[in-house]
């Protein structure tokens, strides 16, 4: 078969949808929902994954649905809220069911004592302790349905598949620019360069992450306390790195949030660090000094720019030199998504790997 044809008779059997007792069910209509859901539990699951859960009758209504909060597993939050499984249910979830005993018995055996008929998953587990729940439910007679919206579901756990792939955790960069990279003017002012809403976003970044992180340069410079403004958040782990003194009254030793002083300017030893943190994703807010040191050292993953539509010309630049002297050295991203956020766009670019 030829490679279109391959990737056609994909696309019919993740989208098609799938006739139960009669009835039509899109698996990847309630894939994209059970997705939605997993993200509410960003910045709180580490060092697991997000996951969310969906569980339908036979006639395809929702009767239940849970996301991992980093206690129970998804599915067993949502197998658990209801009394009984009505016979014939379809449990739709992110994550492959877990097949070990952790800190919660294994999934899979939950899924089989509670009668469920069908299980629905987008993404295999990775995990070398946790794999095989879809081979013991098919040995249980369940049928399982796999890869539904994987690339889309895979992409929201990027952080969690990344660390079990790169064994460290996921790293994104976070900058406020005017349109010639500036991130202060000659006067040092860098406030504020991004609109209102620009900020609002990053607030509720910095809210599903696990970890800020910023050299001692920006802790001096900006004072900054590094919290999200979201209402009921968790807020973040805040992580200064570099061998500067930060004085004792400064934002950052406030009991908002945990601190931890790196004084380091070892990339093993922040990845050391981050590994006893046991975190899956750190967001960046340096400035040029960390950054650049960052992005030669082949760990920003990913970078959110949020660009104003203004110049300075002068003024400190968002990045410092990075001893690349042609073209086809240039550390390439692809732009995952560009949007306008009131009057400035942002950016959201990956790595090209
Ligand atoms: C989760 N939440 O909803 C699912 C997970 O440490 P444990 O016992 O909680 O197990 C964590 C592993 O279980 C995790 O790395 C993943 O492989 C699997 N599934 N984990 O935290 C969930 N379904
Ligand atoms: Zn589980």
């Amino acid at each position: 078969m030829c490679v279109s044809g391959v990737l056609s008779l994909r696309h019919f059997l993740l989208r098609t949808p799938i006739s139960i007792w009669g009835h039509l069910v899109d698996y990847s209509v309630l894939m994209a929902q059970a997705n939605e859901l997993s993200l509410r539990g960003l910045g709180k699951t580490s060092p697991n994954p997000i996951v969310g859960a969906i569980i339908v009758d036979s006639s395809g209504a929702v009767i239940s649905q849970d996301f991992h909060d980093g206690g129970l597993h998804a599915e067993a939050k949502a197998i658990s809220k209801i009394g009984e499984i009505p016979k014939g249910a379809t449990l739709i979830t992110t994550l492959e069911p877990c097949n070990h005993h952790g800190k919660t018995p294994p999934c899979s055996e939950l899924i089989i004592n509670s009668g469920i008929k069908t299980v629905v998953f987008a993404v295999s587990d990775q995990n070398l302790v946790a794999k095989g729940g879809a081979d013991r439910l098919r040995a249980a007679h369940i049928e399982v349905i796999s890869g539904v919206l994987q690339d889309q579901v895979s992409y929201s756990n990027r952080f969690w598949l990344n660390k079990i792939k790169n064994n460290r955790p996921y790293f994104i960069w976070k900058v406020g620019m005017t349109l010639d990279g500036k991130i202060s003017a000659k006067d040092g002012n860098s406030k504020w360069i991004t609109s209102e809403s620009s900020r609002a976003q990053v607030s509720k970044l910095r809210s599903q992450s696990d970890v800020i992180l910023i050299g001692t340069g920006t802790a001096l410079a900006d004072n900054p306390s590094l919290n999200t403004k979201e209402v009921n958040a968790k807020q973040p782990k805040r992580l200064v790195m570099g061998n500067r003194l930060i004085p004792q009254e400064s934002n950052l030793n406030d009991e908002s949030a945990q601190t931890f002083f790196l004084q380091t300017h070892d990339l093993d030893v922040l990845l050391d660090f981050l590994a006893k943190l046991e975190v899956n994703q750190v967001l960046v807010e340096a400035g040029p000094t960390l950054g650049t040191f960052l992005m030669k050292s082949g760990v920003i993953d990913e970078m959110h720019i949020y660009l104003s539509p203004s110049l300075l010309g002068s003024g400190q630049s968002f990045i410092n030199d990075l001893g690349i002297n042609s073209l086809e050295n240039r550390v390439m991203y692809k732009v995952q998504s560009a949007e306008i956020v009131d009057t400035d766009l942002k950016i959201i670019l990956v790595k090209d790997q």
